[in-house]
């Protein structure tokens, strides 16, 4: 089983010297510890500071119960547990161009996890800069849209076999297409919200390709479940509600991700993932926002909740938040309802 933590600068490096061969990868924003092991995948992703006194951001840190093997191979970072093959893909835009980076970097990840025998994929994140500018006439993350949309096809992953989990955000800066992932041996299960159009449905209104991802997906392991939530937003139908309104935007965001934990229950087991338990990070586009959004998911999910926040540009310009969510069952789960 994967665990996740999310930590300071100083207490990911204590966590990774701990974790020692367990420690699966590592996610700065911005910044990494210096100090990791050489193979263990790891990247730099050039998020702002958000919140007064956070200071330098923070860490997403992997780890694992059991050791790992770690290895690059096509220029992936990969780690490997009994379960699960985390890894990292950086690719250069250098002139190329975001649509072109982005096929690149998802025709190099599938080869990959498929010669590592973990060909499904559960989680995609995917960083790059200037999201929301045009580039060639369109949108740039309208053309990361048909670049990812080609390289499924070309690895014949649409239609049919599971829909990965994902998200998809923009900074200021950065020069890169950083894409992390947890693929696994055998399929989970694609969740999608009762509330919400399925992306891969979107009508063309919001660019040329739909967006390849799911809601969320449900991992079994022999310890659990493994529950990765997709980037999540003010979005119901298709349309963006509450545009210019941050609060309610937070609420309608907590709504839908209420919706989609609902549907991993009624796939595991009711109570199988308490929201309050769960592990949160939330992309603002405003740092001004911040304070606001934690006010309302304290006031949703209580005090003591989990949740990280980071200043990103979400794929909508109209979206002033995003929220993704992981969570672990908790065992015993009180099994799917029988008919
Ligand atoms: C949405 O629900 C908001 O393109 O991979 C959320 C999660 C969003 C993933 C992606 C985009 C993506 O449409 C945006």
């Amino acid at each position: 089983m994967l665990k996740l933590d999310y930590l300071t600068l100083e207490s990911a490096l204590d966590a990774a010297q701990d974790a020692g061969p367990c420690l699966v990868g590592v996610i700065g924003f911005p910044a990494l510890p210096d100090e990791l092991p050489e193979t263990v995948p790891r990247a730099s992703v050039p998020a702002e500071d958000l919140l007064a006194g956070a200071g330098r951001g923070i860490c997403e840190v992997w780890t694992s119960r059991e050791p790992v093997v770690t290895a690059v191979d096509g220029g992936v970072r990969l780690a490997q547990t009994g379960d699960f093959l985390f890894g990292v893909h950086s690719v250069a835009e250098r002139g190329i161009g975001i649509r072109a980076a982005a096929e690149q970097a998802y025709r190099e990840l599938f080869a990959t996890i498929g010669r590592h025998g973990f060909p499904h994929v559960a989680r995609f994140w995917n960083y790059f800069a200037r999201i929301n500018d045009e580039e060639a006439g369109l949108e740039r993350y309208r053309q990361f849209n048909l670049g990812r949309a080609a390289a499924f096809e070309a690895a014949g992953r649409q239609g049919g076999v599971a829909v990965p989990a994902a998200c998809a955000l923009g900074f200021t800066r950065g020069e890169h297409l950083t894409v992390s992932f947890v693929a696994t041996k055998g399929p989970g299960t694609s969740l999608e919200n009762p509330r919400q159009v399925s992306a891969y449905r979107y009508p063309t209104q919001y660019g040329p390709q739909s967006p390849t991802f799911s809601r969320a997906v449900v991992q079994p392991t022999p310890e659990g479940h493994l529950l990765l939530v997709s980037g999540t937003a003010s979005i119901v139908g298709h349309a963006t509600v509450h545009a210019g309104d941050v609060v309610a935007q937070t609420r309608e965001t907590l709504a839908n991700l209420a919706a989609v934990f609902g549907e991993a229950e009624r796939h595991v087991g009711a109570g199988a993932f308490p929201m309050r338990e769960a592990s949160y990070k939330v992309y603002v586009r405003h740092p001004a926002d911040a304070s606001v959004v934690r006010r309302e998911l304290q006031a949703a999910l209580g005090p003591a909740i989990d949740a990280h926040f980071i200043r990103a540009d979400i794929c909508r310009r109209d979206l002033l938040v995003e929220i993704e969510a992981v969570a672990s069952s908790v065992a015993p789960a009180a099994g799917p309802v029988l008919p």
